[in-house]
Order: C-alpha cells, then sequence, then structure tokens
C-alpha cells in the first residue's frame, strides 16, 4: 500500500522535524493519501511537488514584548508561517494558546492549504499565532497584547499579502484590538484581517459560519445514507465560537445536542443545549475567561464529569470541535460501541490517525476538520470579496454561499475519493481534491514555491 515516494519524503521530515510531532502527523495523514495521485503520474514526483509542498515558503518568528498590568515586562514569541501562495494570499488564522509552537503552526498551515483550496475560492494556506495565553488576563492586558505583537506582524501581512484570521484564543475582541493596530501603523483602511466587527467590514454570518459549515458537511454526509441531524443524539467537545455555531445549527435542523466540554471536562444535558439563553451563555463562559465548563452545570443544573471526554455518552453523532487530537482511539471505539453513525471534525485534526483508521473500519461516517471545518475561511474569503468590492452581503446571501460551498467540498471529497478507488474515504478525498488544484499551480509557475 505504501508508496515509496511519500515514504521517502516522511522519511526526511521525521529526520528533519522530530520536535514537532503534530506537523508530522498532519503530513503523514496528507502524504498517505496523496501517494494514491502520485503513483499513478510521475510528473510529480520529477518535479519533487510533495517535498516542495511539505516546507513553508517562508515562517516568521518575533520576539513580542508587553507590559502586563502590574507595569512588569512579559516576553511571549509570536509566529506567521507563510506557508504556500500558489493559489492566492496566504490564508489564516491566529492562535493564542499557551502551548502553542511552531510545529503546531506548520500543522495547521499545512491543513490550511488544503482546507483554503477546497473552498473553490482563491486563498493560499498560512497560519500563525503565539505562545501568550489570554486566559484569565484584563482587557487592557489582551489590548496591550494585541498592539505589540501587530508593531512586529504588519510589515508581513496586507490585503493581497497575507490576510490573517482568529483561531483558538483569538476571537472578535483581539480582531478589533489587531486591526486597530494595524491600520494605525499602515494608515489604510483595507481588509487585511478578516473576522472584523460588523461595522468596520466584517461579514454577517463569520462568527457562526465554521459550526454552522461543519453540520451542513455532516448535513450532506448523512444524506448520502439518506439520514438527517432530525431526531439524532448529537455530543459537541468545547464550548468556543466553533461548537456555538454547531449547537445552533444542529438543533435547528432537529438533533437534541446532549453535551459540551471544557479543559476540566464534560456536561450532560438530557434537554440539550438548543435554547437562546444556553447559547447565549456559552458566549458568556467565553468571554469569562475561566476556561471552565463546570460553570454550565452549575447553571443549568445537568451533570457534570470531571477530567473526563464527551465521547463516552451515547449518541448519533460526534462533532469534535475543541482541538486536535481530542479523539483517540478509546473514544473512537466507545463512539462506535455505543452505535454512533458520523464523526465530523469541527477542530483541526480532531481525531488521531488510530481513532480515524477505527471509525473508517467500522463504517463511521468520518470528515476530516480540512473538508468539514472549512467554513470559516470560506466566509473569510467572502469577508475579502466583500471588502475588496466595499460592500456587504445581507446574512441570507452569506448563508446561502457557505451552504453551497460545503456540498461543493463535500462533493468533491465523495469523487476524488472514488476516483482512486475509496470510496467514502473522505480523508483520502480531502486531501486529494485539496491538492490537485495546489499541484497544478506549482507546477504550472515553476521552481518558485
Ligand atoms: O482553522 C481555520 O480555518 C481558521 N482558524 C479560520 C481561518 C480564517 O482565515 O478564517
Amino acid at each position: 500500500m505504501a508508496n515509496a515516494y511519500v515514504e521517502r519524503v516522511l522519511g526526511e521530515l521525521n529526520e528533519k522535524y522530530p520536535e514537532q510531532p503534530l506537523f508530522l502527523q498532519a503530513a503523514t495523514e496528507i502524504l498517505n493519501s496523496l501517494g494514491l495521485l502520485v503513483e499513478k503520474d510521475a510528473k510529480y514526483e520529477k518535479a519533487k511537488i510533495l517535498e516542495r509542498f511539505v516546507e513553508p515558503e517562508r515562517t516568521i518568528m518575533f520576539k513580542v514584548p508587553w507590559l502586563d498590568d502590574n507595569n512588569d515586562i512579559q516576553i511571549n514569541r509570536g509566529w506567521r508561517v507563510e506557508f504556500n501562495s500558489a493559489i492566492g494570499a496566504y490564508k489564516g488564522g491566529l492562535r493564542f494558546a499557551a502551548n502553542c509552537d511552531l510545529g503546531m503552526l506548520k500543522f495547521l498551515g499545512l491543513e490550511q492549504i488544503l482546507k483554503n483550496s477546497l473552498t473553490t475560492l482563491p486563498m493560499g494556506g498560512g497560519k500563525g499565532g503565539s505562545d501568550f495565553d489570554p486566559n484569565g488576563k484584563s482587557d487592557a492586558e489582551v489590548m496591550r497584547y494585541c498592539q505589540s505583537f501587530m508593531t512586529e506582524l504588519f510589515r508581513h501581512i496586507g490585503p493581497n499579502t497575507d490576510i490573517p484570521a482568529g483561531d483558538q484564543g483569538v476571537g472578535g475582541r483581539e480582531i478589533g484590538y489587531l486591526f486597530g493596530q494595524y491600520k494605525r501603523i499602515v494608515n489604510e483602511f483595507t481588509g487585511t484581517l478578516t473576522g472584523k466587527g460588523r461595522a468596520w467590514g466584517g461579514s454577517l454570518a463569520r462568527p457562526e459560519a465554521t459550526g454552522f459549515g461543519n453540520v451542513y458537511f455532516c448535513q450532506n454526509m448523512l444524506a448520502t445514507k439518506d439520514d438527517s441531524f432530525a431526531g439524532k443524539k448529537v455530543a459537541i467537545s468545547g464550548f468556543g465560537n466553533v461548537s456555538w455555531g454547531a449547537a445552533q445549527k444542529a438543533t435547528e435542523l432537529g438533533g437534541t445536542v446532549v453535551t459540551l466540554s471544557g479543559p476540566d471536562g464534560y456536561v450532560y444535558d438530557p434537554d440539550g443545549v438548543g435554547t437562546e439563553e444556553k447559547f447565549n451563555y456559552m458566549l458568556e463562559m467565553r468571554a469569562s475567561g475561566r476556561n471552565k465548563v463546570q460553570d454550565y452545570a452549575d447553571k443549568f443544573g445537568v451533570e457534570f464529569f470531571a477530567g473526563k471526554r464527551p465521547w463516552e455518552a451515547k449518541v448519533d453523532v460526534a462533532l469534535p470541535c475543541a482541538t486536535q487530537n481530542e479523539l483517540e482511539i478509546d473514544d473512537a471505539k466507545a463512539l462506535i460501541a455505543n452505535g454512533c453513525i458520523a464523526v465530523s471534525e469541527g477542530s483541526n485534526m480532531s481525531c488521531s490517525l488510530d481513532a480515524i483508521e477505527a471509525l473508517q473500519e467500522a463504517g463511521v461516517l468520518y470528515a476530516p476538520g480540512k473538508a468539514s471545518n472549512a467554513g470559516g475561511v470560506a466566509v473569510s474569503g467572502l469577508e475579502q470579496s466583500q471588502n475588496a468590492m466595499k460592500l456587504s452581503w445581507t446574512y441570507e446571501e452569506v448563508d446561502e454561499k457557505l451552504q453551497q460551498i460545503m456540498k461543493g467540498i463535500h462533493d468533491a471529497c465523495v469523487a476524488a475519493a472514488d476516483e482512486v478507488g475509496t470510496p467514502g474515504n473522505y480523508v483520502n478525498g480531502a486531501n486529494i481534491a485539496g491538492f490537485l488544484k495546489v499541484a497544478e499551480a506549482m507546477l504550472q509557475q515553476g521552481a518558485v514555491l
């Protein structure tokens, strides 16, 4: 099964970057799919396309000094990985998290190249972030941090060069502070960041887009089995932006969302996280910076399972929306034993490689994040279009386009998986469909990337 070219490239990567396990995990998943493509056509190996694909065009690393509320100087590290610009300007989020490092951002950036390609919009791949932990920081500290971060980052980005957005730890508040500082330095009002506020160029439906898109993708997967969300029990992990959107849309389509989770454990709500009050409470929990889902159990009088993951609950559909590797082999086995029929990733690389294999072997519909969570960056792309045209579309227009894009991604994955003889394998489908366009552009542009 293993392809010699892929084995060689993976071997070299493992030797070069042993300290980047997340990047190696993402690269392994992707290259194993691409083996099915490169073995059919020697042009990829001849042009060293895989070697070129896995190396970022540019990696920027910088110091972020800032003053905390005690007027003590603090130092963090910032990065921007400008991974691939074959089909458009670099595009991807910024992650602020204590455990953020270059390997994590390279995994996210590599995924982003394929994800952005799948949207069909002209966006290259990039990712950035910092090891700054916004939890427990004051508003003023977050503002000073964002300003210092942007005071370095501004020189590397621009509306036709690199367009950052949010990710974990970077939401509407942070994008506001980052945008304000960027605009002040360059003295230009452009759409260089996405996820902006409504009053200053943000797109309607961008906050909902990642979670909505994931549910739309899963809806399309279920439809291939003549099934739907109606009457389904749904487990969602996390309680942040992606979970919030997914919970609303899954509820609207007739599902009952019985779990949410945090670093502290998970809550089981038998009535469902399905009311305006509960959706709004998710936003409150996020804004509090406490990072504790137990607050939800206390507020609504439901059960809290300390230190546990939601995948032990008996559900029909699982939507991991928290972080990478949050669903591992034992979690996959529990879901399968409980009769779960679909797992659709809202977070990037939610599942470990062996969990994916177990789900696929058991016939569970499984969608990798680069396909199923592409709704967020897709609406970021639509935000850029609106900014460039200096106009703004209605909520319905954006949501309609989002639904079309998610259906398009779904169908492209199905077609590509069929093409290489692995029907129903959305991992192969997403990797190959996303890669084909990028590889074609790289081949046509010559050895510049
Ligand atoms: O992982 C992702 O796709 C994002 N964090 C969104 C990126 C974007 O540019 O909107």
